[in-house]
């Protein structure tokens, strides 16, 4: 059976594009999530998209991937730094756990610097702008051959 990747993405990307493009780049998030689906299918996969300005929106996604999803691909947003309760629902999920960040967090403000999510995941991207989703859900492809 094909396995499902859950693609998430936390507050304020519903804007990629028009918000900040000097941070986050042009391309939408319909540009992303229609660039991933094309290779999840090359990478015989299946996708599932999803975002949410919501933190409890979020949670109920990730407990759905428990009997939904085999990996998850998941850039939090600004619930990177604050969301213990999105690591605990994370942590309730079986399968691997790339975390994206489309800028470079480290190079940014000091409270950008401490992620609650990376301590559940294999593997952190930033920087990468949104190329990030790409790599993240061809190392999702590896871990789960
Ligand atoms: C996106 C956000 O909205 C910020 O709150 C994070 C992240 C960084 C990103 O780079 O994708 O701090």
């Amino acid at each position: 059976m094909m396995k499902t990747i859950y693609l998430l993405n936390g507050p304020n990307l519903n804007l990629l594009g028009k918000r900040q493009p000097e941070i986050y780049g042009h391309e939408t998030l319909a540009d992303v999530e229609r660039d991933c689906a094309a290779l999840a299918r090359d990478l015989r996969l299946g996708l599932e998209t999803f975002q949410s300005n919501h933190e409890g929106a979020i949670i109920d996604k990730i407990h759905e991937a428990r009997d939904k999803a085999a990996g998850i691909v998941i850039n939090p947003a600004a619930f990177t730094h604050t969301s213990v309760a999105i690591l605990d629902a994370l942590n309730a999920f079986d399968g691997p756990v790339i975390e994206v960040h489309i800028s470079n967090v480290h190079k940014r403000e000091a409270f950008r610097h401490h992620s609650y999510v990376s301590r559940r995941a294999e593997g952190v991207i930033a920087g990468l702008g949104t190329e990030g989703y790409s790599a993240a859900l061809r190392h999702l492809a590896k871990l789960l051959d």
